[in-house]
Order: structure tokens, then sequence, then C-alpha cells
């Protein structure tokens, strides 16, 4: 997955991807973090990209021409990485791309591909690359909008500050608009990075087998079951005795009750929408 941020803060996006388990899925190439500075488009002395609003209000608008150079630059850039993939994965057929995205498409439960095919799909012609804006007035981003997005070569994340971005410069170039929930941040800056970090949990790689565990939870719309390491006594409070039997199918069943009464508890909302509960109580043809 290749990520192109245009943001005035590249910094703080290379901070947060470099550390931990996204730094090491791009020091070994699972995941390539690129940054583009709207601000290297400014057309002012001042380096400014911002100005006041039209109709009068608080805070500042950024212009639209500097926001629109620089995602024409993220586009060239995807562009420009996109053949040297493909030149790549021609020299080599089995290289590890290949079979990041054999493993994507099974995952999407799509026919198989030749290489044809998906040479043709990857190019802008066969499908456009995808330009989000990170903003609040968008729908919420969740799991089955994030594996959406795994199945992407690359995006382009636009990031926005002060009061927002002229609106012109948005319908021209934006495909999605995603919040990473209801309240207002500074900028969109981490909002970019939550969704590289919930996006790149699904690409091929990035987390090794005692990582992935996880990998299923949020699918069937549970939380998950609440977890025990070592001590089994620990400031007087014991592991859950079932969890010692060494009994796999109740130890399994326990689990699921404890993530069906934990969403009860703290994510009502959630079990509404849990088909695995749903046919747990009415039966599979309810
Ligand atoms: Cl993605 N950006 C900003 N600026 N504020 C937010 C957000 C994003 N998601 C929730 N609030």
């Amino acid at each position: 997955m290749r990520y192109y941020v245009c943001t005035l803060f590249p910094d703080m996006i290379h901070q947060i991807m470099g550390t931990s388990i996204l730094g090491r899925a791009e020091k070994n190439g699972y995941i390539s973090v690129n940054t583009v500075n709207i601000r290297d488009f400014s057309r002012k002395n001042s380096m400014r990209v911002d100005d006041y609003p039209y109709g009068g209000g608080a805070g500042m608008v950024m212009e639209p021409e500097p926001v629109y150079q620089a995602v024409q630059a993220a586009l060239q850039r995807a562009e420009a990485d996109r053949r040297a993939e493909a030149s790549r994965r021609a020299a080599d057929g089995r290289s590890a791309g290949a079979e990041q995205r054999a493993e994507l498409d099974r995952r999407a439960a799509e026919p198989a591909q030749t290489e044809e095919s998906r040479e043709e799909k990857s190019t802008p012609s066969g499908r456009r690359t995808r330009v989000i804006y990170l903003t609040p007035q968008a729908k919420v981003l969740d799991q089955t909008l994030v594996e959406e997005l795994a199945r992407e070569e690359e995006l382009v994340l636009l990031c926005g500050h002060y009061e927002g971005i002229d609106e012109r410069v948005l319908q021209e170039t934006v495909t999605d608009y995603v919040s990473i929930g209801d309240y207002v941040l500074t900028g969109g800056e981490l909002g970019a990075a939550v969704l590289m970090d919930a996006v790149s949990r699904f690409v091929p790689g990035v987390l090794h087998n005692d990582e992935s565990s996880q990998f299923e939870s949020m699918q069937d719309n549970l939380l998950e079951y609440p977890h025990f390491t070592r001590p089994e006594e620990w400031h007087g409070r014991k592991v859950p005795p079932v969890l010692l039997t060494g009994d796999h199918g109740k130890i399994e069943e326990w689990r699921y009750q404890q993530a069906v009464a934990r969403t009860q508890e703290r994510r009502p909302d959630l079990l509404k929408n849990s088909f695995t509960l749903h046919t747990f109580w009415y039966g599979p043809q309810a």
C-alpha cells in the first residue's frame, strides 16, 4: 500500500508512521508513506496558503490553487510509483508485491485475476485513484470502510487546517470524505494517521502472526473478549478458571459470552447490527 499525504505538517505524518509496527512495515517495504507539503505550492512571499473567507466570519480558509497543485503532485508521484512497481513485477512475477495482491484479492473473495487484468485495473483509466479528504463533515470511518480501502494499491490523503479548504478544489479533486469521529480536531493529520494505521493492519506482511489475533475483531460487530496473561493471580485478582482448563470448546463459548456481555455493557448500539447474535437468538432463517 502506498500512501500520499498532502499536508502542511509532513513531519507529523512521518513521526507517527515511522514508529512501532507501522515503522517496521515501511522499513520492510509493505507500505510506503509519502508526503507532499502544500506550503511548497504557495505563490506568496510569506509562503502562506490561507486567506480570509468570502462572506466574512472567523478563521481562515485554505486557498484552492496550492491544494490543487499538491494533490496533482501526489497523483503524479502515485502514477510514477505504480509504473515502477509494475515493471518490477514484470521483471519478477513472483515478487512480494504480486503475492500481496493475490492475498488481498483472495480476502476480497474476488475471482482470481491474471497479471494483465490486474495491470489494467490499476491504471488511471481503469480505476481512479481515491483522494480522501479528512474532515469532521463526513461519514465516520468504520471497519467496513477500512477493509474496502485496504483493497486499493494507493491512497491520496488530503489534510486541511484552519476553518477548512475552498469548496471548489474539493469538488474538483476529492473522491471520498472521511471523519474519524464526532468531535473537531485542529487538522486532518491525526485523522489521516488513524486511517493509515487501521488500513495498514490489513496489508499482508504488516502484522506478524502473533499480532494478527485481533484480525477478525469488529467483523461481526462485537467487542473483543478480555485477555489475561501470567501471573495466575495478581493483586488478589484471579484469571477466570475456564481459561486454565485447556478445554478449547468451553473457552471459545466463554469468550463469545464475554464479548456479547461487554458489547451490551459498553456499546449496545453495535448489538442491533450483530449478524452473529441475530442468528444466535433467532436462527439463520429469521
Ligand atoms: Cl478527519 N479532521 C478534523 N479536522 N477533525 C475531525 C476529523 C478529521 N474527524 C473528526 N474530527
